[in-house]
């Protein structure tokens, strides 16, 4: 009879051991953050969301993230919308980072493609300046009912806000082509003048270019410009509007 316990134990351990691989398959799930669309190039405010990706059959439970930008170059300008978890708290502290946390009181919570906050950030730096938006998971727990797992995430992926490079009309900025340098001087003056001499090697902005509206671009512009350069108090440029 002793004879069989041994088996028997060893059988237990090996049911233990298949049951503890069984339950590290189970908690194998993938779940991914990220801040989409990842690359926002705009000259105006524009809407990104954070979004929570997820096979978790418990779904999403709670979430609390950080988000940290350059306040130099994009400004938050406010929550757009909650997500699926509901309403999420957002704190400022300190200027350029944003705490924000949500909880579903759902289980299991939300699974899948799981949107958890909407957010505008408005450019406030110059063109072509980018900022980070720099996303922290901070804590993520599942559906469980009154038993909440933490989630890991297998990956976390960051934004990034670009101001558009050339979004910026300024009046007689033509050079250097394309988009100019957001500033008037006599680079920009020669680059009109070889422009009226010989446009097809020489682009200019129609929009920039013709700083006394008139409908073209000629030597008038030309003058004109190199005035302003001169004596911006005594002679206005006037690109046409839009
Ligand atoms: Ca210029
Ligand atoms: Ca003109």
């Amino acid at each position: 009879m002793k004879k069989r316990t041994i088996p028997t134990i060893a059988t237990v351990i090996f049911i233990i051991l298949l049951v503890s691989v069984a339950t590290n398959v189970a908690a194998d799930e993938t779940t991914s953050v990220l801040v989409n669309p990842v690359n926002v190039e705009s000259d105006k405010c524009d809407t990104v969301s954070i979004m929570i990706e997820t096979d978790d059959p418990q779904g999403i439970g709670s979430a609390t993230m950080t988000l940290v930008y350059d306040p130099l170059v994009v400004d938050y300008n406010g929550k757009v919308a909650d997500g699926d978890l509901g309403g999420v708290t957002i704190n400022e502290n300190p200027v350029g980072t944003l705490t924000m946390v949500a909880a579903t009181g759902a289980s299991p919570g939300p699974t899948g493609t799981v949107k958890f906050v909407e957010l505008e950030f408005c450019p406030v730096g110059d063109s072509g300046e980018c900022s980070d938006l720099d996303l922290t998971v901070t804590e993520l727990t599942d559906g469980t009912i009154g038993n909440p797992q933490v989630i890991v995430p297998d990956s976390v992926t960051d934004g990034e806000f670009c101001i558009l490079n050339g979004a910026v009309i300024v009046c007689g900025d033509v050079a250097p082509y394309p988009g100019g340098d957001g500033m008037i001087g006599m680079g920009d003056v020669t680059h009109l003048l070889n422009h009226v001499g010989y446009p097809a090697g020489y682009p200019v902005e129609e929009r920039t270019g013709d700083v006394n509206c008139d409908g073209r671009i000629d030597m008038g512009d030309v003058i004109l410009l190199l005035n302003r350069v001169g004596d911006s108090a005594k002679y206005p440029l006037g690109c046409c509007e839009e």
